[in-house]
């Protein structure tokens, strides 16, 4: 199954690895790309010296080509769209708002852009700037969200735009890969799957919150401060549950979440810590290797798609 994502890329299979801040690291992001998707290192919010080291270290164990995501909300963003050209990184990803400023600066260093959106105007305002490719992000992603599902955004977004299209959220297994390609969608973003695999070095009780979860236990905290985050449920969404009731001012949400998805993934604090994950991490029952969850993937969706088209 190659698709214009493969051939613009240099990737094997059409599958990027979700950038998961403080999660997506050079272990995980090597492992998906060495197996033949795109892996992708997540800037998040670390200092820039941090996600250089992990480019660095994800070069030294594959070859194949890896991409690194720019949360544009980070304090280090501008540091981190210098650093993608010194360290020649091939493709990157946005997150979280518009990253028009760094595009003349990334096109001069051959640098793919893929901004991550979550509504048709601003997949318009993405290519109108440069984008070479968008990724439509669902609401049932983790962490981060918009309000659109997947269903809904990505058709809508392949209509609207003459980019190729990503589809992101709620996509877990083959059948999600086939629906988004129904869809239109050009590849799929993959995260929550890739959190139990043996190549992601998050805290453990992260993993066994995510192999345990039920279809209805995540919940999008935060909402009026206008940057949702969908989280597993625990004491602290619960608590952030507790602001929207009492109308807290805003700085409390900020307070609450500061700090709070490093708590979870170093220390593996499953009540003060923010456990990011999609809807999907219902479907999500085992832990793997990145390479067999490719493998799976594209399996099924294939055995799917040939079907469809007898
Ligand atoms: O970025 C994400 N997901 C994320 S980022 C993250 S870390 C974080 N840290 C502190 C505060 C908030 C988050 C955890 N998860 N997904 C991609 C995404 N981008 N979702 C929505 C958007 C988005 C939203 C608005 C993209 C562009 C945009 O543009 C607004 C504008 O008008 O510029």
């Amino acid at each position: 199954m190659k698709t214009i994502i493969c051939e613009m890329l240099g990737i094997e299979y059409p599958i990027f690895q979700g950038a998961m801040a403080w999660i997506a690291n050079a272990s995980l992001a090597a492992a998906v790309s060495q197996a033949g998707g795109l892996g992708i290192i997540a800037g998040g919010t670390a200092p820039v010296e941090l996600i250089r080291d992990e480019v660095r270290k994800a070069k030294e164990i594959t070859s194949k080509p890896i991409g690194v995501n720019i949360m544009l909300l980070s304090p280090y963003a501008d540091e981190m769209a210098k650093m993608v050209c010194e360290e020649g990184i091939k493709v990157v990803t946005t997150g979280a708002g518009t990253p028009g400023k760094y595009m003349d600066m990334w096109k001069a260093h051959d640098i793919k852009v893929i901004p991550v959106v979550p509504s048709v105007a601003i997949a318009k305002r993405m290519v109108r700037s440069g984008a070479d490719a968008v990724v439509a992000e669902g609401t049932e992603a983790g962490g981060h969200v918009g309000e659109l599902t997947t269903m809904v955004l990505v058709p809508q977004i392949v209509d609207a735009v003459d980019v190729p299209v990503i589809a992101a959220g709620g996509i877990g297994d083959g059948r999600g890969m086939a629906a988004a390609f129904m869809l239109g969608a050009d590849a799929v973003q993959i995260g929550t799957r890739f959190l139990t695999a043996y190549e992601c070095t998050i805290h453990k009780n992260y993993k066994k919150k995510v192999l345990n979860a039920k279809d209805i236990d995540t919940v999008v905290t935060g909402r009026r401060t206008g940057h949702p985050v969908r989280i597993i449920k625990n004491k602290l969404s619960r608590r952030f549950a507790e602001l929207d009731q009492a109308l807290a001012p805003l700085d409390e949400y900020e307070k609450l979440g500061a700090g709070a998805l490093a708590r979870a993934v170093l220390e593996g604090d499953m009540d003060r810590g923010s456990i990011m994950a999609g809807q999907i991490a219902a479907m999500v029952d085992k832990e793997q290797s990145c390479k067999d969850i490719i493998i799976e993937l594209m399996t099924e969706a294939n055995t799917l798609l040939n079907k469809s088209s007898n």
